[in-house]
This record gives structure tokens, C-alpha cells and sequence, in this order.
């Protein structure tokens, strides 16, 4: 179990939350020495730098934009006299990728991981009714024992380039929101539902953690602020008779009310919406409340310009407009958690998440997507001495990634990697110990999957056993045989499903990555790699063999939107993947998708 509390910060009466977005001071360190420095106590030379954002696209010369090693950011803040008598606790919602907080210079936590929340408590530290400073150093470096992987290439002069092993750019800094909580000294740390129908009515089986002895009373108010259920005990279950079901694209929420009760006094409350709905696999079906629902949505990324993979609530409402639009009902959150307000919005608009963590980059190749769309054989986990380190990272980024958003309706999934190596027994090996911790840290038993590439062939993968569903990124008219062979194209396609099918595994298969590079407003006639016309064609070949096979349970292109990426021959100011601009304009092939499902239910 985790030693700090990852539920989101809420207000009421015994709960009081501060947020410190705005400008932080920021500063380089290419040499390591701030700690010598004493930097911890201040920053001697700072720029002012916005929070949440990744600092990369702010800047206008090359050194800054591309700078990777240690950098620090640095917040002064006043803390009321009125907090004293409570525990005071930082949270950041993410720290890309590493780092470690000082508050009043006093070291008070690290955390390795980018994409999930770091929470430090600083009560001690905390001087109250003054002003307080916050420091945090932070490190963006790539390697291969932590998640997201790659390398880091230094230069003579000691100047640091971040070489990803994967298609994405190396956004770092404060990207999400950052906190201050005041909760009570016995708090509510952590709670779990899951839930099981019964004809009309439903039961929501509960399990809360609190920091100390006292009594816990749980409630459930439907959306009309009525009360359904109550109950005592840290574990328990709600009875809801004629239960609304939180269903896709048709949400309904309920409010569940968890109170500690100290001599008939609350002491501690925590209130979250949450959605009753079941999930499961049954077959080639993916089943919600015990229908089958096919998938249909994209594969995402946490990024548009200027501020990169900063969280901001206009692009969140813009996406899931588009998303509407487009009629899909699902995306994944390729390739890391994202902000927890996205999964917040998804409860809302019911929408399906397949979450992944950031088990990206595992095969040793800095051009690794080319190579996987192509066939290409890296392998990763025997050849590098730090594997049980990288098992460790991940390890804990599944379970903390679970912790943080096990009771969201709208996740449906977890998805434990994108394309790794997975012919070897190494492979294997590595992945079912994966498999094996994260399904102890879902009180839902969601279904588990993970996202293979072209080279985990239905012959030779020994990692698709693991998964509850199968998930395969395909290139088949892009990377392989594109344009002029695209007819080929789907010959090896069709060979390719017809290879699986021989399998008779009786599991669904989702695609989680097909899709064409192409420059919106570039027309050709006929039709050329990169054109609109082009990507149009594609996408309907792959939707001729999707639907020739009924194991097929949806499609999530790639991508939502165009997105930024390593600089190189392959990408032309990044990834031109998307069905929407970058700026989230819908390319033709967004009409193909909106009118394909409009008629997919
Ligand atoms: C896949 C990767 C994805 C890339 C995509 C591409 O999973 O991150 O962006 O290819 O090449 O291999 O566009």
C-alpha cells in the first residue's frame, strides 16, 4: 500500500485545499550543483515560468526548449495559523520525471515517475501564519530503468539531449496542477467500490482506509442529492434498489460520502462521484453492465502547443467536444496516466478509458516506432543488466496509476505496456510478474491488456497469453506497403488476422493504433502517402478488414490529434497522425469516422 493518500483534493468543513498554479521561479542546473549551491533555500538566479505547462515551448533558443538534466522550481507561499491543528500536505499532480521537494529547505520527499501524483507531507516543515517556500528539483533525464524509457546523450561540453525510445516529446517541468491540503490528523487515506447488479438493483461493495480507529459511516446520494444507502464499517455494502447504471455515452453519477465519527462528532469527510457499472469479458465480447460494446475512439496524447503537456481544462472541453462529434466512446491514454480531470470529464460524458502506463519505449531503438511498425526485432530485457530495476518502476507505476484511478467509472481497462519486445522468454517472464502485482491492486478486476506491435506475431508473441483482451498497433498501408501497394496491404493484414483467428482464442481483439501521417490541406489526386485523400483510403481498407472479423471489438486510431514529438527525418514539426489538427480541426478523415460511427452502437 502506498504511504500517502492519492485521493484528489476536495473542500468542505474538514477539508481545505490551497492551489498554487500561477508563476513558479525555475532555473536550469546543468551542472548539478544546486545542492551544493544551497539551492534548496532559494534560487539564486531565476526566470518565472507558468504552472501547470511543460517549459520546453515557452522558450525561443534551441538550448532552453531542448534542455534536459536538473532544473529546479521554486514557490513562496503564506500558510494560516488556522492549519496548525491539522496535518498540512503538498501534492503535485505530477513531477516529470523525478524529483525531490523542500519545503523551508527541508527535504521532505522523492518520487521517480512522471505522470501520477507526488504528495509530500509537511507538516513539521510548515511555518504557520508566515510565509513558506517550496522548492522542488527536478530531473528529466531518460534511462532504462525508469518509465518512460531511453537515453540521454551528453555531449564533451557536459550539455544533456533526452533520446527517447519513443514517439513523443520529452515535455517536462510542473505540468499539473499543485496543491496545498490541510486534512484532518485522522484522515480518510484511501477507499475502493466495485460493484455487482441484480436484476434492477445493484450492490456497491465498498472498502475505506483511514489513517486511524474511528468509526466510519459510508453514504450514497443519488443525483438528486437523495439518499440511497448507508452504512458503518470500513467495509460494507450499499444496497441501491432500481439502480441508474452508468452507462456509455449516458452517465449517471452518484455521490458517495465516506465520514470518520469520533464521539458521534464527523471528524473526516470525503466525498467522490462514482458511477455504478460492471465490466467485464465474456468470449469475443467486451461487456458493460453485462452488454456488449464495441470500441470506438483514439489513442491520445497529453500535448498541444505552447504549454505542451500542461493540463488545461479548454483542451480537455475541446476534446471531449470533438470526441462527441466524432461519435466515438472511448480513447486510451497512450502513453502515461493523464491528469485526473480528464478521467473526471470521461465520468461525466460516458466515455470508456483504456489507461496505460508508461511502459513506453522498451525496446532499445531511438526510432523504435518505426522499427516496430515495420517488423523490426529489438530486443530489450535480456540485453540490458537493469531489468529487475525497470520491473521495479513499473511495478509501482501500475500500482500507483490503480491507487489514483481505480474508481473511475470511465476506466475500463489497464493497459501495462505499448510495444515492447515480447518473442523472448525474458519477455515473458518480466511481463507476467507485471500482470501478476497489477491484478492485486484492482479491487475491480478490470480487465488487463497491453499494446503489441507488428513483430508480436500470432506465431511467435509469448505475452498475449497474459492479457484479458488483445490489443494490436497496426501499420499495414503506412509503414508496410503503403501507397502505391497498398493493395498488398491488406493481403498481409487479412494474413495476418486470418493467423489469429486460426488461434480460436476466443477473446476480444481492439486495435489501439492504426492510422497515416498526413498534412492537413495537402490534396492529392490521385491520392499520395500524406495526403488527406490518402488517409482517407487507408482508413477504409483497415474498416474492410475490421469488419470482416466478428473477434474485432473496436478501433482507437491513431491519433485524436496531430502532436509533438523528437525532432527527425520521420517527423515534420512531430507527429501527423492525427484525425484533428493539432489545433483540434477535424482533417476529412474525421467526416469518414463520425459517419462510420454514427452506425457502429
Ligand atoms: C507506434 C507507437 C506510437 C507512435 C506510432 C507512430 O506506439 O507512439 O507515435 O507508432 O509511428 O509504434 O506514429
Amino acid at each position: 500500500m502506498l504511504d500517502y493518500s492519492e485521493l484528489y483534493p476536495i473542500n468542505n468543513e474538514y477539508r481545505i485545499t490551497q492551489n498554487l498554479d500561477g508563476m513558479w521561479y525555475m532555473q536550469f542546473d546543468q551542472e548539478s550543483k544546486g545542492i551544493d549551491d544551497g539551492w534548496t533555500n532559494g534560487l539564486p538566479n531565476p526566470i518565472s515560468i507558468p504552472v501547470p505547462a511543460s517549459f520546453a515551448d515557452f522558450f525561443t533558443d534551441h538550448y532552453s526548449r531542448d534542455y534536459c538534466g536538473d532544473f529546479w522550481y521554486e514557490k513562496d507561499f503564506f500558510i494560516s495559523k488556522d492549519w496548525k491543528e491539522k496535518e498540512t500536505w503538498i501534492r503535485f499532480g505530477s513531477i516529470t520525471h523525478r524529483g525531490t521537494v523542500y519545503c523551508n529547505g527541508i527535504e521532505i520527499t522523492s518520487h521517480e515517475g512522471g505522470f501520477l501524483p507526488v504528495l509530500a507531507n509537511i507538516t513539521d516543515a510548515t511555518k504557520y501564519g508566515e510565509m513558506n517556500k517550496i522548492v522542488v528539483k527536478i530531473n528529466n533525464e531518460l534511462n532504462e530503468t525508469s518509465l518512460p524509457c531511453g537515453a540521454t546523450k551528453v555531449f564533451d561540453n557536459g550539455r544533456k539531449l533526452a533520446k527517447p525510445y519513443f514517439d513523443f516529446f520529452n515535455y517536462s517541468g510542473l505540468q499539473r496542477s499543485v496543491w496545498l491540503l490541510s486534512i484532518p490528523r485522522e484522515n480518510i487515506k484511501d477507499y475502493s467500490v466495485d460493484y455487482a447488479l441484480n436484476g434492477k438493483d445493484a450492490e456497491v461493495k465498498y472498502e475505506v482506509i483511514t489513517t486511524g480507529k474511528n468509526k466510519v459511516k459510508v453514504k450514497l446520494f443519488d443525483a438528486d442529492k437523495k439518499i440511497v444507502a448507508e452504512q458503518i464499517g470500513v467495509q460494507g455494502v450499499l444496497q441501491v434498489k432500481d439502480a441508474h447504471l452508468w452507462q456509455v455515452r449516458n452517465s449517471y453519477l452518484y455521490n458517495i460520502v465516506i465520514q470518520i465519527i469520533e464521539n458521534e462528532q464527523i471528524i473526516d469527510e470525503y466525498t467522490e462521484k462514482i458511477g455504478i457499472r460492471t465490466i467485464r469479458i465474456d468470449g469475443t465480447k467486451i461487456l458493460l453492465n453485462e452488454q456488449p460494446v464495441y470500441l470506438k475512439g483514439f489513442g491520445k496524447h497529453e500535448d498541444f502547443s505552447i504549454f505542451g503537456r500542461g493540463f488545461n481544462w479548454s483542451i480537455v472541453k475541446r476534446d471531449f467536444e470533438c470526441l462527441k462529434w466524432s461519435n466515438a466512446n472511448c480513447f486510451r491514454t497512450s502513453h502515461y496516466p493523464y491528469a485526473e480531470e480528464w478521467y473526471q470529464f470521461a465520468d461525466e460524458e460516458g466515455f470508456l478509458i483504456i489507461n496505460e502506463v508508461a511502459a513506453v519505449g522498451m525496446m532499445r531503438s531511438t526510432r523504435n516506432f518505426v522499427a516496430a511498425g515495420e517488423g523490426g526485432n529489438y530486443t530489450y530485457f535480456f540485453e540490458t543488466p537493469t531489468v529487475e530495476q525497470l520491473k521495479l518502476s513499473h511495478v509501482r507505476d501500475v500500482q500507483e496509476m490503480i491507487t489514483r484511478d481505480k474508481n473511475h467509472p470511465s476506466v475500463i481497462s489497464w493497459s501495462l505496456f505499448n510495444e515492447p519486445e515480447t518473442i523472448t522468454d525474458h519477455a515473458y517472464k518480466y511481463f507476467k510478474d507485471i500482470f501478476e502485482a497489477a491484478r492485486s491492486f484492482d479491487p475491480q478486476n478490470r480487465p488487463m491488456t497491453g499494446a503489441f506491435e507488428k513483430n508480436s506475431k500470432p506465431e511467435l508473441c509469448k505475452c498475449y497469453p497474459l492479457c484479458d483482451f488483445i490489443c494490436l498497433n497496426r501499420y499495414y498501408g503506412w509503414y508496410i506497403s503503403g501507397g502505391p501497394e497498398i493493395e498488398e496491404a491488406e493481403i498481409l493484414f487479412r494474413d495476418e488476422m486470418n493467423r489469429w483467428e486460426k488461434k480460436n482464442l476466443n477473446i476480444p481483439f481492439v486495435f489501439t493504433e492504426f492510422g497515416t501521417d498526413t498534412m492537413a490541406g495537402m490534396h492529392k489526386l490521385p491520392s499520395i502517402m500524406w495526403s488527406e485523400e490518402y488517409q482517407v483510403e487507408y482508413l477504409k481498407m483497415n474498416f474492410k478488414v475490421f469488419d470482416s472479423y466478428d473477434f474485432i471489438q473496436g478501433e482507437l486510431a491513431w491519433n485524436f490529434a496531430d502532436f509533438q514529438t523528437t525532432e527527425g527525418i520521420m517527423r515534420v514539426d512531430g507527429n501527423h497522425k492525427g484525425v484533428f489538427t493539432r489545433d483540434r480541426q477535424p482533417k476529412a478523415a474525421a467526416v469518414v469516422f463520425k459517419h462510420r460511427w454514427e452506425k457502429i452502437l
